[in-house]
Formats: structure tokens, C-alpha cells, sequence
């Protein structure tokens, strides 16, 4: 406006979300900035900028400039924001195959067990301390997976997003084949799901923890399992608390030791987690604005 008017300056727009959130342009699903850390920022949208009026050309010599420079508006844009959990261990396992009970013996968070499918409903995340290393390591466990997820039976797969960043993937396996199931079968299942969701989760560095090693049928189960599975195995018993300890080692081994040091059997100074590279800058689109989606804005107003 004229007359020295600045009109008022909008103010910043800050969305605080936890780290592990993308930024997705809405339309084309492009990726567009990543936190991973606390306290990470960026801008998605700039502010616009009011021009200067001729008074801020006048001089001595200059009374009545006619000079000015033009603003421009904020830019704008619509996103989708997708929260995957950030964690160095991911738990599989069918409902009730002790995935939680795991979660509580290992690390402090205390996520509800009971002997019923889908008592986990969302995403918990505990932390396996190694105080002789000076280190942790962060463990995720989601709601149990079920055959025909892809389907959405159960929960779907809505939560194998949260495990697509861990470095090593745990299925927790009930040996003991409780509720007449087959070990073995509950594997194959398992696999069959991560498949169907994505080959990043199949391509996973992968652990089998055979839990409920205390009931009878486990230990001829185990016997039948090894005959068929090919993968390391690292029996337990949560309710025992039996197995723990080696369980707690190979994971440190698995998820810190890399597999130069791990091939020439030293170790274990253990380094700080890598620090996860992060994108800071943002590639900035203008669209119009629309009045059905969200549109993020930052406006200083014109002169
Ligand atoms: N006997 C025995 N029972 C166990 C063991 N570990 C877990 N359980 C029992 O198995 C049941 C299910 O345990 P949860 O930890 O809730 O299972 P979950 O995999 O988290 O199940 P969802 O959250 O439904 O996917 C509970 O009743 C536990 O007490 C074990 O080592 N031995
Ligand atoms: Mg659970």
C-alpha cells in the first residue's frame, strides 16, 4: 500500500513431527525432505517478500524518486507427511508369539502382552542398552502379522512401513506351535507377507528367534525346524528368560559389528550409530493453491 504502509508480515508456519517423518509432494508421491533427527528443520515453503516503495529511494539529491521494486508472493504446495519408525531392529511374528514379551524383557518400554491376537494395535519402540560397549541398540515392535495381510486380514500390512528402515529384520517365532500351529508353516507365511509387501523387506539381513522353548513340544519342533530352515536361529525362552543373553550378543553383533570385523572374528568396540544422512534441502514447487486439500502457506504480505 501506499503512504509507507508495510502491511502486516504472516507469521512462520512450524509443523513439529517425530524424526523418521517424509515429506511427500502430494501429487507425483516424489520425496521431498526427510527428518530423521531431533531438532531437524526445513523449509518447505518460503515466505514471499514485500518490495520497497520509492521512500526507500529518496536522498538528499532524490526528494520525489520514482523508483520501486515489485514483492512476491509466498510460495505453496500440498504434501503428505508419512511417519516410518526409526529403528536398528525390526520385529515379524505372528499375533501372540511373545513379540512383545520380548520387547519388555530386552529394553524399558513396557508395551501390553496378553494371550490374545492383536494385543500390540501401533508401534513401540524399546532400547537394548550394552552398557559394556557404550551403546544401544533400538528395537520395534509392531502388531503381529497374519496370513493374507496383503489382504488386509488382520492389521495388513499398514505397519511393515515402520520396519522398512531397520537394518535387521527378527522373526519371532512361537516353537512351541501353541494353538496348533506349525513353526515351520508360520515362517513360510511370514516370508510369503514380506514379499507381498516389498522386496526391501525380504532383502533384509534376517535373525529367527525361536521363543517358548519352555513348553514341551518346543524342543522337537526346534529339531524339525533346523531341518528345514536355513536360517540362523537363536532359541529363547522369554518366560524362562532363558536364551537372552545370546540373544542380546548376536543382535550387537548383527545390527553394530560390520561384516569386515564380523568375517575377521574381532569386533566390538562399538562405533555410535552411523549417523543417517539427511536431506536438508528441499526441492520447492509452486502449485496453485486448491481449496479441497491442505495448503501449507507462508506469506509476508506486499507493500
Ligand atoms: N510359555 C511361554 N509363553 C510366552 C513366552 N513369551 C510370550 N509368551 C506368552 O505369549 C502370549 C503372547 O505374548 P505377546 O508378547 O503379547 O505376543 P505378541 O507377539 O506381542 O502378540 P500381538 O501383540 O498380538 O501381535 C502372552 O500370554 C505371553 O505371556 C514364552 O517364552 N513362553
Ligand atoms: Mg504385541
Amino acid at each position: 500500500m501506499g503512504r509507507q504502509c508495510a502491511g502486516p508480515n504472516g507469521e512462520d508456519l512450524i509443523l513439529r513431527v517425530p524424526p523418521g517423518t517424509q515429506v511427500l509432494d502430494h501429487e507425483t508421491g516424489r520425496l521431498l525432505a526427510e527428518l530423521t533427527e531431533h531438532n531437524e528443520r526445513v523449509i518447505l515453503l518460503a515466505g514471499g517478500k514485500g518490495g520497497l516503495g520509492n521512500m526507500n529511494f529518496k536522498s538528499s539529491v532524490n526528494q520525489a524518486p520514482r523508483r520501486t521494486t515489485p514483492g512476491y508472493p509466498g510460495e505453496s504446495g500440498t504434501f503428505r507427511f508419512v511417519l516410518k519408525t526409526i529403528a536398528d531392529i525390526g520385529l515379524v511374528g505372528f499375533p501372540n508369539a511373545g513379540k512383545s514379551t520380548l520387547t519388555n524383557v530386552l529394553t524399558a518400554a513396557r508395551p501390553k502382552m496378553a494371550p490374545y491376537p492383536f494385543t500390540t494395535l501401533h508401534v513401540n519402540v524399546g532400547v537394548i542398552e550394552y552398557p559394556q560397549y557404550h551403546g544401544r541398540i533400538f528395537m520395534a515392535d509392531i502388531p503381529g502379522l497374519i496370513e493374507g495381510a496383503h489382504e488386509n486380514r488382520g492389521l495388513g500390512h499398514q505397519f511393515l512401513r515402520h520396519i522398512e528402515r531397520c537394518s535387521l529384520l527378527v522373526f519371532i517365532i512361537d516353537m512351541a506351535g501353541s494353538e496348533n500351529r506349525q513353526p515351520w508353516e508360520d515362517y513360510r507365511i511370514l516370508d510369503r507377507e514380506l514379499k507381498l509387501y516389498s522386496s526391501v523387506l525380504v532383502n533384509k539381513p534376517r535373525l529367527i528367534v525361536a521363543n517358548k522353548m519352555d513348553l514341551p513340544a518346543a524342543e522337537k519342533n526346534l529339531q524339525t525346524f533346523q531341518k528345514k530352515v536355513k536360517e540362523t536361529i537363536v532359541p529363547i525362552s522369554c518366560h524362562a528368560r532363558s536364551g537372552l543373553d545370546d540373544l542380546r550378543a548376536v543382535l550387537w553383533k548383527a545390527v553394530k559389528v560390520s561384516p569386515l570385523q564380523r568375517s575377521l572374528g574381532t569386533s566390538t568396540r562399538p562405533k555410535s550409530s552411523a549417523k543417517k544422512k539427511t536431506s536438508q534441502k528441499v526441492q520447492r514447487k509452486k502449485t496453485k493453491p486448491s481449496m479441497k486439500k491442505t495448503v501449507l502457506r507462508r506469506k509476508k504480505s506486499k507493500r
